[in-house]
């Protein structure tokens, strides 16, 4: 008997999946009016899958997915509150860009999940409050400030927004763990680099390149990369090292101690192209440029994420 279509993939298991789901056939699941049944009093029936289903939804669009961004027009390496604030600014600004977002956590979020030591509200700076009300966050106004009633509510909304635009991608538990570098035409003297993508792991191997033989990384190209790294954490101010490292930044201004007031404009005003083709943006910055540190207050992030995109378009209309 000829396997009828599967609904939702073709699989040649057919005969097996029909005997695992005590089907005749797959008339029923065709049409949609599969045998399945939500009865919460003891009768609930989900419709019939064979595991090789499963499998193969998610390769399709997964490795779809990585061939067609292998190509990207801006990767964002980190989707903490800066670069996931980027990724928005830059998406519905410009629809019409690749956006790829490289995470290297299994959980994106980076350090907004919480407000500051263990504390769940998050305290954001006027006039900062304008983007949580873009993006519907409700807060309380404390005049000078606004306050989330729990960070995540801010960090979930956000990445929701992100992650429901058709032109942005995300790749999680997935390292930066180098920079593409090409010739900068632009160089005055023709030896200038400028960054051209980034070269990826999976991160569990980037974190232990040292304990097996090297297991060789995966490459995506991009015109503009957005570093948005952090300032600590297992690779925390990743660029603003290797920018150092290979020799396209002299040296970590490193960051200094906290003073709200002066380091949250210094953050935003420093959001800059660091180096051709490389945007810095967020704390990874306060390594870069050695500017303070500004603590349990997140405006400076979602403001500086915002100036990132906004260079990101600059780059690609001059
Ligand atoms: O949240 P972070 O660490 O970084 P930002 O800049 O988005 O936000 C910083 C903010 O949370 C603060 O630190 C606050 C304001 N405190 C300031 C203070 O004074 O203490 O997110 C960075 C993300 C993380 O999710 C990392 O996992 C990720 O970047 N990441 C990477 N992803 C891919 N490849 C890498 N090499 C990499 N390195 C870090």
């Amino acid at each position: 008997m000829a396997p009828a279509v599967i609904y939702g993939s073709q699989i040649d298991e057919a005969p097996q999946l029909l005997n695992n789901a005590g089907l005749k056939d797959f008339s029923s699941v065709a049409n949609g009016s599969y045998d399945c049944k939500e009865d919460y009093n003891g009768d609930y029936r989900f419709a019939p899958i064979e595991e090789a289903q499963v499998s193969r939804a998610m390769i399709k669009r997964y490795f779809n997915m990585m061939y067609e961004r292998a190509v990207s027009d801006v990767v964002i390496i980190g989707a903490g509150s800066a670069g996931l604030s980027c990724a928005y600014h830059l998406a519905t600004t410009r629809p019409d860009l690749k956006i790829t977002i490289i995470e290297a956590n299994v959980a994106p979020g980076g350090g907004a999940w919480l407000g500051g030591q263990l504390m769940t509200p998050m305290v954001v700076r006027k006039p900062a409050d304008r983007f949580l009300a873009e993006l519907g966050v409700p807060f309380e106004d404390e005049g000078p400030f606004v306050v989330v009633k729990h960070a995540a509510l801010f960090t979930a909304t956000v990445l929701a927004r992100v992650l429901a635009l058709p032109n942005v991608v995300l790749m999680n538990a997935t390292a930066v763990e180098d920079l593409i570098v090409r010739p900068d035409p632009r160089s005055a003297d023709g030896t200038g680099q400028r960054v051209a993508g980034v070269v990826t792991n999976w991160t569990l191997v980037a974190l232990n390149h040292d304990t097996q033989s090297c297991m060789d990384p995966n490459v995506i190209t991009a015109p503009v990369v957005v570093s948005a790294t952090g300032h600590d954490g297992p690779m925390g101010a990743f660029s603003a090292k290797r920018l150092v490292s290979m020799g396209l930044l002299k040296e970590l201004g490193n960051m200094r101690g906290l003073d709200m007031n002066r380091a949250e404009p210094a953050i935003v005003n420093g959001t800059r192209e660091v180096a051709p083709g490389l945007i810095m943006t967020g704390m990874e910055l306060s390594e870069h440029d050695g500017s303070n540190r500004m603590g349990p207050t997140f405006g400076a992030m979602m403001a500086s994420g915002i100036k990132a995109a906004r260079e990101a378009i600059r780059i690609f209309e001059s």
